[in-house]
């Protein structure tokens, strides 16, 4: 049996308010074709399929059009879609019943019976010939609160004892030879979450020790840096196109084999950015630098640029559109962002003008203070004009001060 993993589309994002839909239409020619070729039995896909939950009608009806071209190219394909964090489960699976004609299965909200999550809708059996050739446990996004609670009660516990219990039955109707895969649209613990905001690290996690022995393959999604997670078979597809600066690394969708009911072989297989995502230059250069490099950037090809610079004293304030205009006749290149890097001050032994403790700062006077802070700012002496002027204001103070004490 074969499968194509894949998860986190983000159908509908824009970048930096560009409109990325061209993208998004050659991602699925792309993906089309790796289909064509690989002749995989089901193609699961975790998670993430929209940026938004609300997503726009164009990007709907490209989505429609695009997996029923799939389903209807690839005779006896079966997909299963599951909710990420991004989708409205319920707007996701509100056509669930629809797909179903077509060979996909949708899982969106859990379904409940008298309150009680059902877990048999969650078991999706892969069928090769007519015959059952494997089991998924299609679990979407899940806010923890959704796991039942279990006896030692914390998140990694909920989900851990969620997809034991989803294995158990799994395993109860499988005959052998049967692969078990699970899906998951979670972040596990020493996941390489480059390219993530921050946020996302700090959210609950869970140790790749949930998973049973007796599970083939774990296709996960939520995380965009393709990876497995200790385990060759515990696997994140990735996002497939980038979707910011920072996932600059290559994307891919996962095609894994099973030979009975343990994986045999997994390999991924490249999608190529239509548009490029490119931090220019490398490193942070000054300002006017940074101008030369893109006014000499190439525009044969497309490329949606971030200016690296080192700034330093006051920098200007219409910056980006003085970057900009360095394009102005590229009509391939679009400027999305500056990123400003300051410069680093010269040590303080050097220069005698940072303050490192409060003993230090009592010791000097406020004009003190202020020479020395304008020294570090513009990197050069505090006009006389202006030391009179903080004299001035300095005296006045301690004027007010005394007066206000008598
Ligand atoms: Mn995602």
């Amino acid at each position: 049996m074969k499968i194509l993993h894949t998860s986190d589309w983000h159908l509908g994002q824009s970048f930096y308010n560009f409109n990325r839909e061209e993208e998004f239409r050659e991602f699925f020619c792309q993906l089309r074709t790796i289909i064509k070729k690989e002749q995989p039995d089901a193609m699961l896909v975790s998670g993430d399929i929209f940026d938004v939950a609300t997503p726009s009608n164009a990007i709907v009806t490209m989505y429609n059009k695009e997996l029923l071209r799939i389903q209807q190219e690839n005779e006896g394909l079966q997909t299963i879609i599951t909710a990420g964090n991004h989708d409205s489960p319920s707007r996701l699976a509100s056509a669930g019943i629809l797909w179903k004609e077509f060979g996909v299965t949708v899982i969106g909200t859990p379904v409940r019976k008298k309150g009680e999550i059902d877990m048999q809708q969650m078991i999706v059996p892969i069928y090769e010939n007519g015959q059952i050739s494997g089991w998924v446990l299609a679990v979407p996004y899940m806010h923890s609160s959704s796991y039942p609670a279990t006896e030692n009660d914390c998140y990694s516990e909920r989900v851990r004892a969620f997809y034991n219990r989803l294995f158990n039955i799994a395993n109860e109707m499988r005959t052998s030879g049967q692969p078990i895969i699970a899906m998951g649209h979670l972040t596990m613990t020493n996941s390489d979450l480059t390219g993530h905001d921050v946020a996302i690290g700090a959210m609950d996690s869970v140790p790749v020790d949930i998973w049973d022995d007796g599970i083939a393959y774990v296709a996960l999604g939520h995380i965009h840096h393709a990876q497995h997670i200790g385990a060759d078979n515990v696997r994140y597809s990735g996002s497939v196109l980038p979707m910011s600066f920072d996932e600059n690394y290559p994307h891919s969708v996962t095609i894994v084999e099973f030979e009975k009911e343990r994986m045999s072989t997994v390999r991924k297989i490249e999608i190529n950015p239509p548009i490029a995502i490119c931090t220019i230059p490398e490193k942070p250069a000054p300002f006017e630098e940074v101008k030369e490099v893109l006014s000499n950037y190439p525009d044969d090809k497309p490329a949606y640029l971030r200016a690296n610079i080192l700034s330093e004293g006051v920098m200007p304030t219409d910056m980006f559109d003085e970057a900009n205009s360095c394009l102005k006749d590229k009509t391939k290149l679009r400027l999305c962002r500056l990123l400003q890097v300051r410069k680093q001050q010269e040590t303080p032994e050097e220069d005698g003008n940072m303050i490192h403790s409060l003993d230090e700062l009592r010791k000097i006077s406020p004009i003190e203070v202020a020479k020395r802070s304008y020294k570090i700012k513009r990197q050069e002496e505090m006009p006389e004009e202006l030391i009179e002027c903080m004299k001035e204001a300095v005296e006045e103070g301690a004027t007010e001060t005394k007066e206000d004490e008598q």
